[in-house]
């Protein structure tokens, strides 16, 4: 496995190269959307995965018979057979996208076991460091670090900084939206039932977001309102990012959003993945792009499925405009991008989808081959 003390600092100092008549340095971080060629990719780790302690925003996504394993045990460690099998799915997949001519780098994990708090609030432990799409943003060459709303992943970010620090030197950029206070005024607990901007756990007295609420397509980057990200967030990215990108809002018919992207998901330029029980309508600007709509999920219904609904199957991750990693039991998936000349790549994932997740959500793309481009 490669390690991240490995990156390559000498080509920041002396690469340069052409584009769109700039001279632009070297960087070892450069991705503008889901499909270039994949040349780095971070993938999460499962080790110290703990239950989060019980909270108004966890219970807002989290499939109810689930709730009092959350009520019960949070602080405690998730069960170890399960935690030890979804670390053996990680380590294939590390060899899979090695095989694939991809550079592998892991987080080094945070023991989540030990408890925090700031001056307005404790938690008994962290969650883990398996889903590197949650917190972190890479747009272009730079990072962007996700002021996420979860108080359990508060500290999520530390299992990445030595990675960050690394292409920080080698040449990225980086930046971190800012830090929220996450006090009692940034949950509604009566979001149940309620209408318009109510309706979601997060309020909007300061930015929130997670990376994964983001999909990025070029110029455009797609998000989506959510029980964790919220306006301000997505304001605050479209501020920060003004001028080269442009943020739109995206909304669907989901009950518990938390993350876009077991939802609506680009696959290819012009080619979209959709979930067909949230998105009822194409939103305009996607018009004449080839719709594939998702096949129910093969999870099997008896399957613990911690934190997330069972259509992580859709969470599937493009290593360039063909070829795709997909769960192995999800064959009517697998047959449909077979069938719209996708080349599938089937992984074993299900145990480590019980943590709420699947391929995208375990990655972060760091750098894939290819330019900013306009697709719209
Ligand atoms: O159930 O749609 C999946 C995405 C998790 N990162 C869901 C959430």
């Amino acid at each position: 496995m490669t390690t991240n003390t490995e990156i390559p600092r000498a080509v920041a100092d002396h690469e340069f190269h052409r584009s769109s008549g700039v001279l632009k340095q070297w960087s070892p971080v450069s991705s503008y959307n889901e499909w270039d060629p994949l040349e780095e990719v971070i993938v999460g780790v499962l080790d110290h995965a703990t239950i989060p302690s019980f909270h108004p925003a966890l219970e807002a996504t989290m499939p109810d018979r689930h709730v009092e394993l959350f009520k019960t045990r949070g602080g405690k460690p998730f069960p170890s057979e399960l935690i030890a099998a979804g670390q053996r799915e990680l380590d294939a997949l590390c060899r899979v996208l090695e095989a694939e001519g991809v550079i592998v780098r892991r987080p080094e994990p945070v023991d989540c076991s030990r408890g925090f708090a700031t001056p307005d609030w404790a938690e008994c432990g962290g969650l883990y460091s398996a889903m590197p799409r949650d917190v972190a943003l890479v747009v272009g060459s730079e990072i962007i670090e996700a002021p996420m709303a979860w108080r359990s992943r508060y500290f999520e970010i530390h299992a990445y900084r030595s990675l960050f620090r690394h292409y920080f030197e080698s040449g990225g950029r980086w930046a971190a939206a800012p830090r929220p206070v996450l006090s009692d005024a940034s949950y509604n607990p009566e979001y149940e039932g309620a209408e318009g901007d109510d309706r979601f756990v997060g309020t909007n007295v300061e930015p929130t977001f997670d990376a994964a609420d983001f999909v990025r397509c070029g110029r455009d980057i797609f998000a989506q309102r959510s029980h964790v990200t919220n306006h301000l967030g997505i304001e605050w990215l479209r501020r920060h990012l003004r001028g080269e990108y442009r943020v739109h809002e995206l909304s669907f018919n989901d009950p518990s959003p938390m993350h876009i992207d077991a939802t609506f998901v680009p696959l290819a330029p012009g080619k979209l993945l959709i979930n067909p029980e949230r998105v009822a309508k194409i939103p305009d600007v996607f018009r004449g792009w080839e719709v594939l709509v998702a096949p129910r999920p093969c999870i099997p219904e008896e399957h613990p499925m911690f934190m997330s609904s069972r259509w992580v199957s859709m969470n599937i991750l493009m290593l360039d405009h063909e070829r795709v990693l997909v769960e192995r039991g999800e064959k009517p998936l697998i047959e449909l991008l077979r069938s719209r000349r996708f080349t599938p790549i089937p992984c074993d994932f299900r145990h480590f989808n019980s943590f709420g997740g699947s391929f995208h959500c375990a990655t972060l793309d760091v750098r894939r081959r290819g330019e900013l481009h306009s697709y719209f």
